[in-house]
């Protein structure tokens, strides 16, 4: 797919989203359908040079934990206790050292994992302005984001995204199916269909992925499974177009995700870097497996005890890539703190009560999400207020 930056005449301003750059005669709109015109890339999205990527970077070892046996029945009964805890032992020395590891035999359809990813290049294929109908607005963490021009104006990445919420709510609503057809007609129904599917499939794994981390941790494998009940997560689906400039930017900067789970399908092209050790490593794509990852709340539900990892996305100049994520989160005013089998005498509280949705603000409305991010929220919390 070919794709171009423009700059738009003051005349058309208004209806486009602004950059933000000090130069309000010209802003510029991430536009994927003209970029490969143009030799270089514009400084906005040039990254500084201790930021910049390597793109052959060492890969990860991350353990490959097979769900089979332990998701074969609902309370895990025929699942071999010694599987169990052989996969519980594996998570929890990865997410001790970097919050990573792989699922496979995970029981999602091949054909919902395939049509999730050409549902994606659907929308992402679209001209500009259908998908500018569904502009993610200042503050909200839904909607469609070319880059994140209309938010900040140095260190833009190189994407598209395209956000949407997904509430495990008694009431079964369609919030996926509904978001589609109310922001963007009933012709995308499909799409909507295609997505709540797929959400409920990565809600249901997360929970099973939550009992193993409870066990994991030595904490009634039910805690965490009843905790992410009902719960209010988010869906992005990520395009990263080809960059005649790769070594120069990134498709998504550094960062640890500040919800609690995430899970990710990443397509055929390598791009997913995660730092360990004072280094930069890469997970290699497999399209069997779901990437898995810590995040900063369930960081602060452990007490510490498991890491949420900077992790960062490179580019191309010759494939695009596609990935999924999926983003557990607690219902909104569920309060965020340890159990109390991860607190003891020695052991003090390292953040103190939240709930997902002053976390959540904070990263909209005052804090780019970084490497310090809940740190950051952490003290925020803190600081005696004015
Ligand atoms: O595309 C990827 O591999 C990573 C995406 C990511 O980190 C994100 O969407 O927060």
């Amino acid at each position: 797919m070919a794709v171009s930056f423009v700059t738009t005449s003051p005349e058309e301003e208004e209806d486009k989203p602004k950059l933000g750059l000090g130069n309000s005669q010209t802003p510029l709109i991430f536009n994927p359908s003209m970029l490969n015109l143009q030799p270089n890339i514009p400084s906005q999205f040039i990254w500084p040079d201790d930021e910049k990527p390597s793109i052959d970077v060492p890969e990860l070892d991350v353990p490959l934990i097979d769900l089979q046996n332990l998701l074969s029945d609902k309370d895990y009964t025929s699942a071999s206790p010694s599987s169990t805890l052989e996969a519980s032992r594996q998570i929890s020395e990865a997410c001790k050292k970097h919050g990573f590891f792989l699922v496979v035999n995970h029981g999602i359809s091949e054909k919902l994992i395939s049509d999730a990813h050409e549902y994606t290049s659907r929308f992402f294929d679209m001209p500009l302005f259908e998908k500018q109908r569904v502009l993610r607005k200042p503050g909200e963490s839904v909607g469609y984001a070319s880059s994140f021009t209309g938010r900040f104006s140095t260190k833009l990445p190189w994407k598209e995204t395209l956000s949407f919420r997904f509430c495990d709510d008694k009431s079964r609503s369609k919030s996926v199916q509904d978001y589609f057809c109310d922001a963007l007609g009933h012709g995308f129904e499909p799409f909507g269909k295609v997505y709540q599917e797929y959400c409920e499939a990565m809600s249901s794994l997360s929970l099973k992925i939550m009992e193993l981390l409870g066990l994991s941790l030595g904490v009634n494998r039910d805690y965490f499974r009843d905790f992410f009940g009902e719960n209010d997560s988010i869906m992005r689906l990520n395009y990263y177009p080809p960059c005649q400039k790769p070594d120069l930017t990134l498709g998504t900067g550094p960062h640890c995700d500040p919800t609690s789970l995430t899970i990710l399908h990443q397509d055929h092209v390598n791009g997913l870097q995660v730092f360990v050790e004072n280094q930069w490593r890469s997970i290699r794509p497999n399209p069997k497996a779901f990437v898995v990852n810590i995040g900063d709340t369930f960081m602060a539900l452990s007490n510490d005890r498991y890491k949420s990892c900077l992790h960062r996305a490179v580019v191309n100049s010759e494939s695009e890539r596609k990935s999924l994520a999926f983003f557990l989160c607690p219902k909104k005013d569920r309060v965020v703190k340890p159990p109390r089998e991860l607190l003891d005498s020695i052991t003090s509280r390292r953040y103190p009560d939240f709930t997902w949705s002053m976390f959540l603000e904070f990263t909209q409305k005052h804090y780019r999400a970084d490497m310090n991010t809940l740190q950051a929220f952490s003290d925020w919390l803190t600081k005696p207020k004015k």
